[in-house]
């Protein structure tokens, strides 16, 4: 009996999809075919695909060829599957011709041709609302966003203002963004959702011209200096039935749900500790402390509560620059430490100690793709990882893409009780700076 096994993500099943298996089903006796499993697809970056992999199966079981359908769960496992098998031929389109000459070592490799004129991308173009997305933005480099938008069903970033034209160019060069704005409204009437980019004073003018124009916001945090002006944005998006969405990327990272997980759920005991450092050295950016600060303390309230009896602080500055900050909660069991670095420089890296364990995310934790579980007792220290290019970005446009299909601007991606309270924290810092200078 002659074994065939082939491959496929199978979305939105098509003839292209159909003529593949029906040509490896006639190329041999019994035909394996393997649906690529979700975290599979994520981990290689395809985060376009839209059934549930239950759906794919279901299509791929309705032609009738499949004698047996197994799931693709890890890269690698097509070796294992060969031998598993006992495959004869690998088939697959030609589209991946020359990809999957290595495994000719273990069986024989077919590469068929592909069937013309029809695709998932091109189904999904057609099927999908698009979005064009326009940035406001007052710095050329840290725009991964453009590159990350296109990995998303239906996002473009399409649109970038600024007020300064040698931004516009260089960033139209660089980035291969369509079209350039120096006037904000005409790019926000040629976008569906705005990303705010830029200087943190001047974030909460754009975000509230972009909601009251009824465009969704992503905006980078804080918004603004006071809660109360906060509020008033979270409000307008509301009356405005539309998304206002922080860019805190850590939060959508799928290592961090498992981090979130391991310390909300008692894995690691109580909580004792909670030690969180950021820095970066970037004198251009005025404020820069409150951007770092806001995006520590997210997985500090996430983790630890804010149910902390006092807080304190101590900064250094130089001039008008805080060059570090150190911020001291207490909590009734435990105590959380902020270390914020503009100038000076310090370690980033979470720990946090619990009675049954420590966990520790190294380096720019905030989009870090693995945390080490300390146990006591033990010397093994284990890695808990997953697999990603880019700064992920890419899983919170999909998070957001997946709100707008959902018609929801209320999700769980959403923490509005926490980001009121980091600038209500931010905010105390500022005044009691002022009152102190
Ligand atoms: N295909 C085809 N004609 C098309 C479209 C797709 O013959 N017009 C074939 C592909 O060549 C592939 C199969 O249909 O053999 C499944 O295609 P996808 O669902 O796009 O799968 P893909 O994401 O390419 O995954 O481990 C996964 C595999 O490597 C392939």
């Amino acid at each position: 009996m002659k074994k065939i096994i082939t491959y496929g993500t199978f979305d939105l099943f098509h003839k292209g999809h159909y003529n593949i298996l029906k040509r490896a089903k006639e190329y041999g006796d019994y035909l394996v075919v393997g649906v690529t499993g979700e975290n599979y697809d994520v981990g290689r970056g395809k985060l376009n695909v839209h059934d549930s992999l239950a759906t794919r199966i279901e299509n791929v079981q309705k032609t009738g060829f499949a004698d047996e359908i197994i799931v693709e769960e890890y890269l690698g496992q097509k070796i294992d599957d060969i031998i598993k098998y006992d495959i004869d031929s690998f088939v697959i389109g030609d589209d991946w011709v020359g990809k999957f000459d290595h495994l000719s070592k273990y069986c024989n490799m077919v590469y068929l041709e592909r069937t013309k004129g029809i695709s998932s991308t091109q189904i999904r173009e057609e099927t999908f609302d698009q979005y064009d997305v326009g940035i406001v933005c007052d710095f050329v480099d840290d725009n991964q966003i453009v590159k990350e938008a296109k990995l998303v069903n239906g996002f473009e970033v399409k649109n970038v203002y600024s007020d300064d034209n040698k931004i516009l160019n260089e960033f139209k060069e660089r980035y291969g963004v369509k079209n350039t704005f120096d006037d904000y409204d005409a790019m926000l009437e040629e976008s569906d959702i705005i990303y705010v980019h830029c200087a943190t004073v001047e974030r909460f003018n754009y975000i509230q011209r972009a909601l009251k124009a009824g465009k969704h916001v992503l905006y980078d945090p804080p918004a603004a200096f006071s809660s109360d002006k906060l509020m008033k944005l979270m409000e307008l998006s509301k009356e405005n039935n539309v998304i206002l969405m922080e860019n805190t990327k850590m939060v959508h990272i799928y290592v961090f749900n498992q981090l979130l997980w391991m310390a909300q759920g008692g894995l690691i005991g109580d909580i004792l500790s909670f030690n969180c450092s950021i820095s970066k050295n970037d004198i251009t950016r005025s404020n820069l402390f409150y951007d770092l600060g806001a995006i520590a303390l997210l997985p500090m309230l996430k983790i630890m509560g804010d149910n902390y009896d006092h807080f304190d602080f101590q900064v250094s500055k130089d001039g008008d620059n805080i060059e570090f900050a150190s911020m001291n909660f207490v909590y009734p069991k435990g105590r959380a430490i902020i270390n914020v670095g503009n100038t000076v420089r310090v370690d980033n890296q979470i720990e946090i100690i619990g009675t049954g364990g420590t966990i520790r995310m190294r380096g720019d934790w905030w989009r870090s793709k693995s945390f080490e579980l300390h146990t006591p007792g033990s010397s093994d220290v284990q890695l808990f990882n997953t697999n990603f290019e880019g700064n992920g970005f890419k899983y919170l446009i999909r998070d957001m893409s997946r709100m707008l299909s959902n018609n929801r601007i209320d999700s769980k991606s959403i923490f509005e009780e926490e980001s009121l309270k980091i600038v209500e924290i931010l905010e105390y810092i500022r005044k009691e700076r002022y009152n102190n200078d």
